[in-house]
């Protein structure tokens, strides 16, 4: 993509809306614009990288043997009165009425409507397990929207339902989840801990939050030093292995990580006090187990092996896609801008071009910029007419990993320079050297 015809409305000014450096950071980045009180467009930058969000998420969930669905964003509001949280919702559900005068709501998860789907088609137990997600927006009418899409009204979220025969199963699909999430976050360059929680209007019995800790976090947690320094990494999983999964569980869990000090103050305080952390934390997304919470109250049953029909086991998962791209944000920027991980950045790398109008210069320009796209990569490439100082803060503040700088006496000595964004470090490199390195990162991540 060249710049100079890509719509980015970079802002110089900060914006006098926005309290916290995610949400600053976004509307001068231009990658989203408000259109009312926690309400967003995502502009072509932003959607980026809610897409690449998105793909990681896919990739993960069908890894772990899960199957994509769409569910529609309006759902009557008859099968929210038989689970009984038509009533229990509150203010924070959206509802209206159609023209025949019927309730409709506007969705902020959506356990009844797959309930629904489930009982419809499937009723033995040769058909479990079974779990379906989707991507999708959701409305909560929050009472207090704020720090741009960290609290929305409106957001996208991947909500995923598991039906399984037994207990012991759906404990499996929860663990399954848990593992499968922390791939997905460390895929996004993100440290999210899983942390022990309350269940709240989703209800159930087991519930983990993952938290990436940042002093904007609007969750206050307890935990073990020593939980920030466990990783995923890149091992191989089989998930349909109840003991693999269930380790990496325990490995994860064995320390005390929770989102409220007073369910188990004594454990917390069984901590060596100089591991013993009190911090805040953006919650990234959360598992439930609640049991047969929904299938008793909609009727979703299955026969077993005996012939016996009973309701299903079911837990529910969520990751807050579109509030990830803050979190990843508060996470990863400096004082000139972001940063983003190399997993779910929008371009590639930037392409500065020095001297636009010197022949050579365009040329070299043209040509990394033909090689990085004909090896898969998405470069951007700022051709525009402007001083050097404004292209570096430009890309800066918009945060890709590298920057390829090309100019006329650089290519006297038949090199160009490859920074990168995070350590703000430079190499001279000829240009087919900075592409090979770049397709070479780019291959291992
Ligand atoms: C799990 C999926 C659920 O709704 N039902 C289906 C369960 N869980 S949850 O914890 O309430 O939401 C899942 C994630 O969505 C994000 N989130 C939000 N993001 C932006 N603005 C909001 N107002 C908002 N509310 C929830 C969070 O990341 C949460 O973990």
């Amino acid at each position: 993509m060249r710049l100079s015809r890509y719509f980015i409305p970079v802002l110089k000014e900060n914006p006098a809306e926005a309290q916290i450096v995610s949400h600053r950071l976004m509307l001068r980045a231009g990658l989203i614009k408000q259109a009312t009180a926690g309400i967003y467009s995502w502009l072509p930058l932003g959607f980026k990288v809610l897409r690449r969000l998105e793909n990681i998420i896919h990739e993960e969930q069908q890894r772990a043997g899960h199957q994509a669905i769409q569910m529609p964003i309006l759902q009557s509001a008859e099968l929210w009165r038989e689970s009984g949280r038509y009533d229990d919702y509150g203010q924070e559900m959206l509802r209206m009425k159609d023209r025949h005068d019927r309730d409709l709501l506007f969705t902020p998860t959506a356990e009844e409507l797959v309930t629904d789907i489930f009982r419809s088609h499937i009723s033995s137990y040769k058909d479990l397990p079974l779990t379906l997600y989707q991507i999708q927006w959701k409305f909560r009418d929050e009472i207090r929207p704020r720090f741009g899409v960290m609290r929305g009204r409106e957001f996208y979220m991947k909500d995923g339902y598991n039906f399984d025969l037994t207990k012991e199963d759906a404990l499996h699909s929860y663990n399954r989840h848990l593992v499968s999430y922390l791939k997905t976050y460390e895929r996004m360059g993100l440290r999210a801990i899983p942390m022990r929680a309350d269940s709240g209007p989703i209800g159930g019995e087991d519930t983990h939050e993952f938290l990436v800790l940042a002093e904007t976090g609007e969750s206050e947690v307890f935990y073990d030093s020593q939980v920030t320094d466990l990783k995923f990494g890149n091992r191989e999983i089989d998930y349909d292995d109840h003991s693999a999964c269930q380790s990496v569980l325990d490995e994860f869990t064995s320390l005390y990580a929770r989102t409220d000090e007073t369910h188990e103050p004594s454990v917390f305080e069984k901590i060596p006090p100089e591991r013993q952390r009190k911090a805040r934390g953006i919650e990234v997304g959360q598992i439930f187990y609640f049991g047969t919470k929904y299938s008793e109250a909609m009727g979703a049953t299955v026969t077993d092996a005996n012939g016996d029909n009973s309701p299903v086991h079911m837990g529910s998962h969520g990751i807050g896609v579109s509030r990830l791209v803050g979190a990843i944000i508060e996470a990863n920027h400096d004082e000139k801008g972001i940063m983003w991980p190399e997993g779910v950045t929008p371009f590639h790398c930037g392409i500065v071009n020095l001297k636009q109008g010197d022949l050579e210069a365009d040329d070299a320009c043209q040509d990394i910029y033909q090689r990085l796209t004909n090896a898969g990569l998405d470069p951007l490439y700022d051709d525009r007419n402007e001083r050097a100082g404004g292209k570096f803060a430009t890309m800066d503040l918009i945060g890709l990993p590298w920057r390829i700088t090309v100019g006329p006496r650089g290519l006297k000595n038949g090199v160009v320079e490859l920074t990168s964004r995070r350590e703000g470090v430079s190499e001279d490199l000829t240009p087919e050297e900075a592409v090979n390195k770049l397709i070479s990162i780019y291959q291992s991540v």
